[in-house]
């Protein structure tokens, strides 16, 4: 267990110098190296060529970029001076061409002079030692460097802002106030102008914050919809033409159709936009009693592929009298929207209105209406509210509703006013270990191996 305020008693820097690049390993125009530590000055103005003490902060310069056996690529150096840094150490970028190869070269020589490569989140994870972030915005950065969708790249945002961050102080300052007030009893129990306490009103008000922690805690679901993203299965028995769905959905000829019942065997994925979310595909084996060992492999995948999904796209098979899986119950969990296939081979008539056809273009829409609208029902939240990103920022905060209605009780119930006092305390912890003013080195460990090098 590390304490943010001991993280910085020593003012979070590091005695080393990292080294990664800062894009991504594949050709482009440009590519970023970035060195950060107390020797990045130095083995950037190496790299430069060019002294120390030209290394203006926030300058962008242009010449030649070197290792130890000569020119590697002409690009620009630029230092960010502690503490103005992303890091807030000495932070050094050299912009190349965006060639595997240059970049390969300037990591190389950062590392023959004395920089070492930098660990997954590395560089986030010392702007966090530094205080230049707390842990519910470096989960949002990572969150922001991944958003495909524009649901998931404006939550990222909401939260780099420190919107989720102040939230938290907001419910926060409360329990402090009430510690306070409590512990004020409890030093001056003697004395004449300590009031009376009312515990009844005292306890309403901590009743009160319970409540917002556990309303902010039910919009994770939320959250994870629009920065994860959400999955789709399709389900149903063979042949009842989840396949052609899926590939119409897509938009591409992603899985094989065939009138053979039990065609798909694997789970096929795919990934699109559905609005502003960004959501996956996923085609499965058609469920009934299997004709053999490959077959059953397949559909128990289906069955987990569904269970694990937000929405079931359940498909029955219109043109069949009776589709077998009317008698299979549906996986529990999930959303389940159903409807019937094949439109195009019945009479208007005998279509009713969740009949479709993965053959008509409307209908195909209609799914997918259908399932945008059932997203936002389990999102549930309004598109500007302020919602949890993580299982682990909900968890913290029902822990934290659950200490507050325990001191709650406690103060209803004439305790001594120590143990409200104790409960206050343990929702105050259970709310610095979501922003990271308490970091357990597991919680740290979990969220900062989730970036990628160079982030
Ligand atoms: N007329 C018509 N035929 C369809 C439609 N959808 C699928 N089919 C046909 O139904 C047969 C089965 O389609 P698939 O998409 O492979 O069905 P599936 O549910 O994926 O089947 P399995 O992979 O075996 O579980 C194929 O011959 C498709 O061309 C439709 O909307 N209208
Ligand atoms: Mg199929």
């Amino acid at each position: 267990m590390r304490l943010f305020s001991e993280a910085h008693s020593d003012s979070g820097l590091q005695n080393d110098t990292i080294v990664a690049p800062a894009t991504a390993d594949q050709p482009a125009g440009v590519a970023i190296v970035r060195l950060s530590g107390p020797g990045a000055l130095a083995i950037g103005a190496r790299i430069a060529a060019r002294p120390i003490a030209r290394l203006t902060h926030a300058l962008l310069q242009f010449g030649g970029l070197h290792g130890p056996s000569g020119r590697l690529d002409q690009g620009y150096a630029v230092a960010f001076h502690a503490p103005r840094s992303f890091t807030g150490e000495d932070v050094v970028e050299l912009h190349c061409h965006g060639s595997p190869a240059v970049v390969r070269g300037i990591c190389d020589a950062a590392e023959a002079w004395g920089a070492r490569p930098a660990r997954a989140g590395e560089f986030t994870r010392r702007a966090w030692l530094a205080g230049k972030l707390d842990l519910l915005q470096a989960e949002a950065l990572l969150d922001l460097v991944s958003a495909r969708s524009e649901a998931g790249r404006k939550q990222a945002l909401a939260h780099l802002d420190g919107r989720a961050s102040d939230a938290l102080a907001a419910l926060r300052r409360p329990l402090i106030d009430a510690i306070a007030d409590l512990e004020a009893r409890l030093d001056f129990a003697n004395e004449d102008d300590v009031d009376d306490l009312d515990r009844d009103h005292a306890c309403d008000g901590l009743r009160r914050l319970a409540d917002q922690m556990t309303t902010l805690a039910a919009t994770a679901r939320a959250g994870q919809l629009r920065v994860g993203g959400a999955r789709i299965a399709l389900y149903g028995a063979p042949n009842a033409g989840k396949s052609t769905l899926f590939n119409a959905l897509v938009g591409a000829d992603r899985a094989l159709v065939h009138h053979q019942p039990g065609t798909t065997r694997d789970v096929v994925e795919a990934e699109g936009l559905l609005g502003d979310l960004r959501v996956t595909w996923v085609d499965t084996a058609g469920v009934r009693t299997a004709a053999g060992d490959v077959e059953a492999a397949g559909i128990a995948r289906a069955h987990a592929a569904a269970a694990a999904s937000d929405v079931v796209l359940w498909l029955v098979d219109g043109a069949v009298a009776h589709d077998p899986i009317d008698a299979l119950i549906p996986p529990d969990g999930p959303m389940v929207l159903r409807f019937s296939t094949k439109a195009d081979l019945l009479g208007d008539a005998r279509r009713p209105s969740t009949t479709i056809s993965a053959f008509r273009d409307a209908d195909v829409q209609a799914v997918r209406q259908a399932v945008a609208a059932a997203l936002a029902t389990l999102d549930g939240c309004r598109a500007d509210a302020l919602v949890l990103t993580r299982g682990r920022q909900a968890a913290g905060l029902r822990l934290a509703a659950v200490a507050t209605a325990r001191g709650c009780e406690a103060l209803r119930s004439g305790a001594p006013l120590e143990l409200p006092v104790a409960d206050l305390r343990d929702a105050i912890d259970a709310i610095d270990e979501v922003t990271g003013r308490i970091a357990p080195d597991d919680v740290l460990e979990a969220i900062f191996s989730r970036f990628c090098v160079g982030k």
